[in-house]
């Protein structure tokens, strides 16, 4: 398999669960700086010139969610997603959140030309940013996350994709310590050699 990714973004959530889940992998980074998205050969992989994107035997998966239940599907042993169905629906609850509001959210800030044209609706959207990204943050504090995991004590698909996006909060203006589960989340997904890699690859 071959995952395109670039430093800092969702796909990084790709990359810890594939070293959760002990499988191998190819990396080939994009470069975001120098529009590498953009070009046709990228855009061949994925149309929407977005990462990640994975290269598998039968073809191209993109979206978070769906190439992290992959990564499950593909080593089942390693327990990334509850056998409950309760617990596993609850996982996917947080990850649906994540790439419908909490990823689109924090869109606005920086590229307001996916929704508008005038240059003062950008500047208005990148003001808005961090009040929605704080009342994301409130939402998960208070209803879904159990600590330290979303789910307590095990650790599943739905942590790798939050300690990503969480890491953008500081640029997004938010102050993670305002919400001490989030954070305590934080200081114990750090503890992981998956995330120990990825900090120390200097991909976050
Ligand atoms: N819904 C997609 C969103 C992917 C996405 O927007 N990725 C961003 C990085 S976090 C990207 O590739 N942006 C391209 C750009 O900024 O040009 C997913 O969850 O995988």
């Amino acid at each position: 398999m071959k995952l395109y990714y670039a430093d800092t973004t969702v796909a990084i959530a790709l990359i810890i669960a594939l070293k959760e889940a002990k499988l191998p992998c190819d990396l080939v980074r994009v470069d975001f700086a120098a529009g590498e998205q953009t070009r046709p050969e990228f855009l061949a992989i994925n149309p929407k010139g977005r990462v990640p994107a994975l290269v598998t035997k039968q073809g191209i998966l993109t979206e978070t969610g769906a190439l992290l239940d992959y990564i499950h599907a593909l080593a089942p042993e390693a327990g990334l997603v509850p056998d409950d169905p309760f617990q596993a629906a609850k996982m996917r609850e947080l990850m649906y959140y994540l790439a419908s509001t909490w990823h689109v959210n924090h869109a606005h800030k920086g590229h307001g030309e996916r929704w508008a044209d005038k240059k003062e609706s950008h500047e208005d959207m990148r003001l808005k940013a961090p009040e929605t990204m704080r009342a994301c943050c409130a939402y998960i504090e208070e209803n879904l996350l159990k600590g330290p995991f979303l789910l307590g004590d095990r650790f599943s698909l739905a942590d790798a994709y939050l300690y990503v996006v969480s890491g953008w909060l500081k640029g997004d203006g938010v102050d993670v310590s305002d919400y001490p589960k989030l954070a305590a989340f934080r200081t114990e997904m750090e503890k992981r050699p998956s995330v120990l890699a990825v900090l120390s690859e200097n991909m976050m």
